[in-house]
């Protein structure tokens, strides 16, 4: 019997399937009848749609159907919706335009959905698409996101004057304006933070189907939230009555945020395999992924910091413009917003800050959470003000920071986040132990005599993982409650079966949360079983996103094991002949200080199910549990990620030589996983800030679509990283766990650009520091 216990690093169990190619992933599933959609796009940014040829398509041999925006409409179903509200400063309702799954009298960007094809094969519906004619007038793209509310700019959306979506404000203004009235000295910057595409590596794929005989819809998909794509697919686009539709997600090949969302090709097809009476198949290639998932980050910052004499800061100020491509995805509004602002007192004590954010619409993909989702953008604000501050002032920036470090808990920012606990100092000095940071000047030294710059930097981050509670995300604009659910089905011989509204697409649920059972019931981890990504055999739940699984889908599961052994006790207890508060449970026990009766797990569970030892009419039989969790508040993990680098400077090349994460998550589940996170993570946000970046040109044509334009970190871009732990738990839910899902990805863009800049000895340089960008730097040129 193999134990698990809380803590220990347990191979992922769900690997053996991956690693040996049985993964079932949702293209993996060919059903009877099967038919294929194929969907023509648009080839242009922005463009009055006149009219589509679509005769020549549907007289192609396997062509099923052709159907366009016309058609859709003549169903009556309704369009794709952001689920945030925000309101700008005005009071006023965010303006969303109106998003249609197939365009329909304007072409808004390229890749947009036009028309779908639908046939035998995917090339036969390929072929016919190509016969399809678009007849469409140009319009004027809008590509420049600084120029999108200008006068000028054309106008994307009837209804969205300006093309501003909203225009928003979070913190104090007249505070933050008298702290740099006051103040002794200020640092302002200009930032990029690049767009960004998922890719994810299995592309997004579907396969919808309609049972007459049961008048209900089938549909599997690669998504992060079965659930809520159900309930959008039910409540928004009124396809079905929820109980009607199945949403099937079984493994998912990655998704870092972008398979959270609602998209146009999951409502087409599940709305027409019901009139074509066929499955629907379609999956995306890769061209179609840089084009239509949506993309992550893409704005434009200027932002200030005030510090009096001693070096303390006392206020600052950011103006935000987010790019929110040409429609509001999903949770589009929320990113720069809640998921941003709220962070911008990163680890300091900050008295004032005010942040301002403008959303635009601009002619390119949706934009939405990417891995981090806001809060590397926040990250990125403040530790490249906090650089700056240090630079100067003259100070050592390990030594700036750690005099502006909030040292107690709780500790109430301006800017709504209320942090639990944490001691940053703590994981601030165990990342300079570990990097030697004493020792590096010698190391630059050594690095000049062979013509290297070496440069160091540090990122002492901060994040929000664990969205919730629902009431207060209510009150500023969630249209969901972001609780989590969990159910524990224990078999009469004592296996334990679990159905989870969290959903693993890489992050190893199928370990940690069978980890946490086995823990929790002292039984063998071969003894359970996790249930997800199947809305039949899950009542609810609100899916993977916001590194939440661990803080809020666990501690429900955590909920639902201790009901167990609540009743567990209750049956006990009539077996012992004892009290029910008499009895207690450790390491799978059943036991009575009062009673020389032990019963196992197993035993009792048995005994649940025969129900023969205990009145049926006082105690129900059977041994089952639902809980929903819903967290008191997010929960907040930190750490500091130091980077060290070297560039040629005939070159501008870039070697990260040395990586140092110490990140504090709370009670950690599962080491190995954890610092499988950290390293994804890392090398995402390592490839924002060195290599990733989507471009269009100023028509609007995407210029990275496809892996040999958009640079993907490889493995020798990349150093072994050095990742441990400095855990503070929190209080905010049952079991003191922070999550550790994004950290990665949010400390490691700064820690990177810090050390760049160090080594160059400037300010600041842009992400993605390309090698272009770095040589020019060294030029003296712009690039
Ligand atoms: N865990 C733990 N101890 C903790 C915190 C977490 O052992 N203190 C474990 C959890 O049990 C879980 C894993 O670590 O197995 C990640 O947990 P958590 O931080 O709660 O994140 P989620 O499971 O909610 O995953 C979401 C997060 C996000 S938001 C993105 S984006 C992301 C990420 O996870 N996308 C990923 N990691 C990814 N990893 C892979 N392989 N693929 C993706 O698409």
């Amino acid at each position: 019997m193999s134990k698990a216990h809380i803590g220990e690093s347990i191979p992922r169990r769900e690997d053996i399937r991956f690693i040996t190619g049985k993964g079932r992933y949702t293209d993996d599933v060919t059903l009877p009848d099967q038919s294929y959609a194929v969907f023509l796009r648009s080839p242009v940014a922005h463009a009055k749609l006149i009219g589509l040829k679509t005769s020549s398509a549907i007289g192609m041999p396997g062509v099923r159907a052709v159907y366009t925006a016309a058609d859709y409409e003549a169903s009556g179903l309704g369009t794709l919706m952001c689920g945030w509200m925000i309101h700008s400063k005005d009071g006023s309702e965010m303006r969303t335009g109106v998003h249609p799954p197939l365009a329909s009298g304007r072409l808004r960007y390229v890749g947009e959905p036009v028309a779908v094809v639908i046939a035998d094969s995917k090339q036969m519906a390929r072929d016919a698409a190509e016969l399809i004619d678009i007849d469409y007038e140009d319009l004027p793209a809008v590509t420049d996101l600084t120029q999108a509310d200008s006068p000028d700019a054309e106008q994307i959306h009837d209804d969205v004057p300006g093309n501003v979506a909203y225009d928003w404000e979070l913190g104090n203004k007249d505070a933050a304006e008298t702290a740099f009235a006051d103040a002794a000295h200020t640092v302002s910057i200009n930032l990029t933070n690049n767009r960004l595409a998922p890719v994810a590596m299995e592309p997004r794929a579907l396969n919808a189907m309609y049972d007459q005989r049961d008048d209900r819809y089938t549909l599997y998909i690669t998504s992060q939230n079965p659930h809520g794509l159900r309930m959008t697919l039910a409540a928004v686009i009124g396809l079905a009555p929820e109980h009607k539709l199945r949403v099937i997600s079984e493994d998912v090949g990655g998704g870092f945020g972008s398979k959270a969302f609602n998209y146009s090709e999951e409502v087409i097809c599940t709305w027409a395999s019901r009139l074509l009476g066929r499955p629907i198949k379609w999956t995306a290639d890769r061209s179609e992924a840089f084009l239509t998932d949506a993309h992550g980050r893409d704005q434009r910052v200027s932002a200030e910091l005030a510090l009096n004499a001693d070096g303390r800061i006392t206020g600052l100020k950011a103006s935000i413009t987010a790019n929110m491509g040409a429609y509001l995805s999903t949770f589009g509004s929320l990113i720069p917003t809640y998921m941003c602002a709220p962070l911008l007192s990163g680890q300091y004590d900050i008295p004032a800050i005010y942040c301002e954010v403008k959303s635009v619409f601009t002619n390119s993909t949706p934009v939405d959470a990417y891995r981090g989702a806001g809060r590397p953008e926040a990250a990125y604000i403040i530790e490249r003000l906090v650089d700056l501050a240090a630079r100067k002032l003259g100070m050592d920036r390990a030594a700036f920071r750690r005099q502006n470090f909030i040292t107690a808990f709780p500790h109430q920012t301006p800017v709504l986040s209320q942090y639990e606990s944490g001691d940053y100092g703590a994981a601030l000095d165990k990342a300079l132990e570990i990097i030697e940071y004493d020792d590096f000047e010698s190391r630059r030294l050594e690095a000049k005599s062979r013509g290297r710059l070496r440069g160091i930097g540090l990122a002492t981050w901060i994040e929000a993982a664990g969205i919730g509670p629902s009431k207060k995300l209510g009150e500023l604009g969630s249209g969901a409650g972001l609780w989590e659910s969990a159910q524990v089905r224990v078999n009469p011989t004592g296996s334990v079966e679990v159905m989870t509204g969290s959903h693993s697409h890489g992050q190893g649920h199928e370990t940690t949360f069978a980890q946490l059972v086995a823990d929790r019931f002292g039984i063998s981890i071969d003894d359970v079983e996790i249930v997800h990504g199947d809305t039949d055999k899950v009542q609810f739940g609100m899916g993977t996103f916001g590194s939440r699984s661990g803080p809020v889908g666990m501690s429900a599961l955590a909920m639902g094991c201790d009901k167990i052994i609540e009743k567990g006790k209750r049956i006990a207890a009539y077996n012992m002949d004892v009290a029910a508060d008499e009895v207690e449970f450790e390491d799978g026990e059943f036991f009575s200080p009062g009673s020389n009766t032990r019963m196992a797990f197993a035993e009792v569970a048995l005994a649940s199910y025969t129900a023969m030892s205990f009145p049926t009419d006082e105690l129900e039989p059977g041994l089952k549990s639902d809980a929903f969790f819903d967290p008191p508040d997010f929960t907040f993990p930190a750490g500091c990620h130091i980077c060290e680098v070297e560039i040629d400077p005939d070159t501008g090349v870039t070697d990260i030589v040395d990586f140092v994460a110490v990140d504090d998550f709370g009670t950690v589940i599962n080491p190995m996983i954890v610092h499988g996170q950290m390293h994804g993570g890392i090398a995402q946000g390592i490839g924002q800030a060195l290599l990733e970046n989507v471009s269009y040109d100023e028509d609007g044509q995407l210029l990275s679509g496809s892996f040999m334009d958009y640079c993907m970190p490889r493995a020798d871009d990349l150093p072994s990283f050095e990742t441990e732990f400095s855990n503070t738990p929190t209080p905010n839910n049952p079991l003191g766990i922070k999550g550790c899902g994004e950290a990665g990805a949010i400390g490691s863009p700064c820690a990177v650009i810090s050390a760049i800049s160090d080594a160059l000895d400037i300010d600041h340089i842009d992400m993605p520091a390309t090698p272009m960008r770095v040589w020019s730097e060294i030029q003296g040129r712009s690039a």
